[in-house]
């Protein structure tokens, strides 16, 4: 209670000057909590102005009488459906970025010893949250979870929330000012109620220790005035019964050994565990593997394996928009699957718990990402606390996630001292948050060493575990059949993922090979690329760019691109490209026989 209290003090009266890194107050494993879903319409202003806050928009004023002055309305406003993005549900928000206000009536029975939150599990990007009138908070970043406790804010029947959304680019923020995906705007997951005992669990890992495959180690995060008490940690399949007593700061460890069957791709076996801790039981179910690298080797469960991948970014296929619901994550990972991938790189911000919970389930190994995208202000302390906050709520998020074997940092940012200091410090927070796991990041900074060989030089492969290299020889740069010649090389001796590489152009337009923005084009450009990647000895898998097309508001040819990026093997309506077989081609070549 007392660390979620300052971390509300810190978000409440410190937009742009956070303290050193503060714990993650996140409750995690909001699936099998006491929920009470918040989803559905709620109403809302668009305010272009930034008039609400003045206005008090979030007291949700009535008139009160017939001369008085107020001059919203939220129940006679338009409605939006939460979760989803306002962009593509009114064609007239398509291109807007700023505030919009939501408004939502909900009525409540209290409970005796039961403690309540309000969990978002993402709005893009800057959010203000006021429960009947009471500010609970600010939160930063588009694609991490949060939450504000209500309690004591909370009425018996009747409440109403109401919650600022601001898209506007910042040039301080995380990402900064330019992107090449769409600035989804929004309630973009679920909201939900939680309903907790005094003293809860807050949040837990249950992982293999480093370097072993029998040994779990993890820690379990009270939250309550009753800290120090018994936690018990049972794995019944597993023959796992433990319990150990918390500390005054509610912090229990464990460490237990037992025979596991380990997760792999082709065994994607999930134990159901429970942890209980006086009247709170959590529930899980959770893999067990390891993850490491041997010089230019990624190894699960001690052994090599090559990353068969695709990227993709959250969009819905066929309607639109960001993706949220659990057959969005079924398409996209299902199509992942029958391309022949045991590996998802999940750009370029972390995805909804849905997409790393069925990876989970289905044997799909996962990049997660936060979105250090392009320039960022490095120099800048409050966007590293930033960046380093959205570090931080991923990994609490997902750091029991068997599929999540590689945390990136960053993605294509320039090489100059201030960003790799600022990369560096953010690998440190990444260790220090999570010690199984590897670090990654895509990078891009590249030389010459004659005419037909890169070498991928960037300091800030110093800091990393696997070296992400996104390459675009055929499409940006050179035509695709210089792959052929092409010889890579890395400044450091790390297993490399090429994590992109990609043409353009829409589903059904067809041309000779030579022809930009033709399928043929792609196919061409696919088959030069997997030539080349043959002959990289360190290359330890890919990722190319991308699963499917995404809107992006930088791509204008018309009838063309039309404000897509058109890289998808697959279209927005579910079309397969050419190349996508191709790629199939050479990743079942490729699959080890079971
Ligand atoms: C990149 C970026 C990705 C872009 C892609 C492109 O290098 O990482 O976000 O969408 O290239 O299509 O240019």
């Amino acid at each position: 209670m007392r660390r979620l209290l300052l971390f509300l003090f810190i978000l409440v009266t410190a937009r742009h000057c956070y303290a050193a890194a503060d714990p993650s107050a996140l409750i995690n494993n909001i699936p099998n909590r006491t929920t009470i879903s918040l989803n559905g319409p709620w109403h809302f202003i668009v305010d272009p102005y930034e008039t609400g806050l003045k206005a008090r928009f979030y007291t949700n004023a009535k008139p009160r009488d017939k001369s008085d002055l107020v001059e919203y309305d939220f129940d006679k406003s338009d409605v939006l459906n939460v979760p989803g993005d306002w962009n593509t549900q009114k064609k007239e928000l398509f291109f807007y970025e700023g505030p919009v206000w939501y408004q939502n009536s909900f009525s409540y029975h209290k409970r005796e010893h039961t403690r309540v939150f309000v969990s978002f599990g993402a709005a893009n990007y800057f959010t203000r949250a006021y429960l009947n009138g009471e500010a609970l908070g600010e939160h930063e970043g588009g694609f991490t979870p949060f939450n504000f406790e209500i309690t004591d804010k909370i009425h018996e029947g009747e409440n109403f929330l109401v919650v600022e959304v601001n898209n506007a680019r910042r040039r301080d923020a995380v990402p900064a000012l330019n992107t090449d995906w769409w600035n989804y705007g929004g309630l973009t997951r679920d909201v939900v109620l939680v309903e907790e005992p005094e003293t809860f669990i807050q949040n837990y890992v249950i992982q293999l220790a480093k370097g072993s495959n029998q040994e779990l180690s993890g820690w379990v995060q009270l939250d309550g005035s009753v800290s120090a008490q018994q936690v018990t940690l049972e794995i019944p399949e597993a023959g796992i019964k433990k319990t150990v007593a918390a500390d005054t700061a509610g912090r229990a460890e464990f460490d237990v050994t037992a025979p596991l069957e380990l997760w792999s791709p082709v065994h994607p076996k999930l134990y159901d565990v429970t942890l209980s801790a006086g009247a709170d039981k959590v529930r899980d179910s959770i893999g067990f593997r390891t993850v490491e690298t041997r010089g230019t080797q990624i190894l699960l469960n001690g052994k090599p394996i090559f990353l068969r991948g695709i990227s993709m970014h959250e969009e819905a296929p066929m309607r639109g928009g960001r993706a949220f619901t659990q057959q969005d994550a079924e398409t996209l990972l299902g199509w992942a699957r029958e391309l022949g991938c045991n590996f998802v790189r999940l750009t370029h911000y972390p995805h909804s718990e849905n997409m790393t919970r069925l990876a989970d389930r289905m044997g799909l190994l996962v990049w997660s990402e936060i979105p250090v995208y392009w320039d960022i202000e490095w120099e800048n302390p409050a966007t590293l606390q930033n960046a380093k906050n959205q570090l931080r709520d991923m990994v609490a998020r997902d750091h029991n996630r068997a599929s999540v074997i590689l945390w990136s940092l960053s993605n294509e940012t320039p090489v100059k001292p201030e960003r790799t200091t600022f990369l560096r410090q953010l690998a440190d927070t990444a260790r220090q948050l999570d010690q199984t796991r590897l670090i990654t990041s895509a990078l891009n900074h590249v030389d010459e060493a004659g005419p037909d060989t890169r070498i991928l030089n960037d300091p800030v492969g110093e800091y990393l575990d696997v070296l992400g290299l996104n390459q675009y020889l055929g499409w940006y740069w050179g035509r695709p059949e210089d792959a052929d010649r092409m010889q890579w090389k890395t400044a450091q001796d790390k297993p490399l993922l090429m994590s992109e590489f990609g043409a353009e152009n829409p589903y059904g337009r067809h041309g000779t090979p030579d022809e930009r923005w033709t399928e043929e084009y792609q196919v061409n450009l696919y088959q030069h690329q997997i030539t080349m990647l043959k002959k990289i000895p360190s290359l330890a898998g890919l990722s190319p760019w991308v699963l499917m097309d995404f809107h992006s508001p930088r791509r204008f040819l018309p009838g063309v691109q039309d404000y897509y990026n058109r890289k998808g093997l697959i279209s927005n309506q579910g079309q397969h490209k050419q190349a996508f077989y191709v790629l199939q081609k050479y990743y079942r070549e490729i699959e080890p026989a079971k």
